[in-house]
């Protein structure tokens, strides 16, 4: 998978070439390269930004630099790729989304946008697609783009290794994770779950799964919404509930 990122601080994309994605990079699985839209300027001062029309605070990236930049990573890709950008104002980004990109493997842009704004007339243009990773603000596009590529690297199949293709059915995205331990048994006098010492992988299976059903009912009730429950996960999440002193599910 090819991916390229348009940004006036590429430094920042290194974060990625460490961990997971530094190997997947190392072992070929990716191609990850970084545009600086100052490279596309044409005048002296390599000018970026400018004061909004109508006024207000703070500049405007320019349209002109970001479309030769988005132009050259365009002329670099393997095939056309998807332009994103990322901002406040796009469709929120989620692991069915990531799934997908991961799945189709077409060629990805990122544009990271700073100041107040990029000029709209290059997002008209330019950009096929804008997503964001949540309802706030930051302040400037990279990091938005560095959530994105690290969700849909680790779901190419051979870059975790191990259980990235369980991750993959829908059922898993949209159920919470189980409570983790490890050794020692007891920490400061807190101890692990005794279920998980016993050694009875079925006994195991069937707690993960309610922890797992039972968080999510407590912390993401939309979540649950959208998977649909047989009668054996029912129980286990009745069992939770009941367990945790909350009242019946769909009551
Ligand atoms: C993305 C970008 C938040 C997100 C951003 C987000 C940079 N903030 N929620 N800030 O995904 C002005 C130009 C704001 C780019 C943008």
């Amino acid at each position: 998978m090819w991916i390229g990122t348009v940004s006036l601080l590429p430094e920042m994309f290194q974060a990625l070439h460490h961990g997971v994605i530094g190997r997947a990079i190392e072992h070929n699985k990716i191609q990850l390269n970084h545009w600086q839209i100052r490279d596309y300027t044409e005048d002296t001062h390599k000018t970026v930004d400018d004061k909004p029309f109508g006024g207000g605070p703070g500049m405007v990236l320019m349209a002109e630099p970001l479309y030769q930049a988005i132009s050259a990573t365009k002329a670099a890709a393997p095939i056309t790729p998807r332009v994103i950008c990322l901002s406040p104002q796009g469709k929120i980004f989620n692991q069915s989304a990531a799934k997908q990109m991961a799945k189709t493997k077409t060629p990805l842009v990122f544009v990271c946008g700073r100041y107040e704004g990029i000029d709209e007339r290059l997002i008209e243009d330019c950009i096929d697609e804008e997503w964001s990773i949540g309802d706030y603000v930051i302040s400037g596009g990279e990091f938005a783009a560095m959530t994105m590529i690290d969700a849909i690297v680790r779901l190419i199949p051979g870059v975790l290794g191990h259980e990235a293709s369980a991750e993959q059915d829908s059922y898993m995205d949209n159920l919470l994770d189980y409570p983790h331990y490890t050794r020692p048994a007891v920490w400061r006098g807190k101890s692990t779950p005794a279920v998980l010492m016993d050694g009875n992988h079925q006994e195991i299976a069937n707690w993960r799964q309610k922890q797992r059903l039972g968080r999510t009912w407590l912390r993401r009730q939309h979540l649950l919404n959208r998977v649909s429950i047989n009668p054996f996960e029912q129980k286990l999440l009745t069992q939770f509930l009941s367990e945790h002193n909350v009242g019946e599910p769909n009551e």
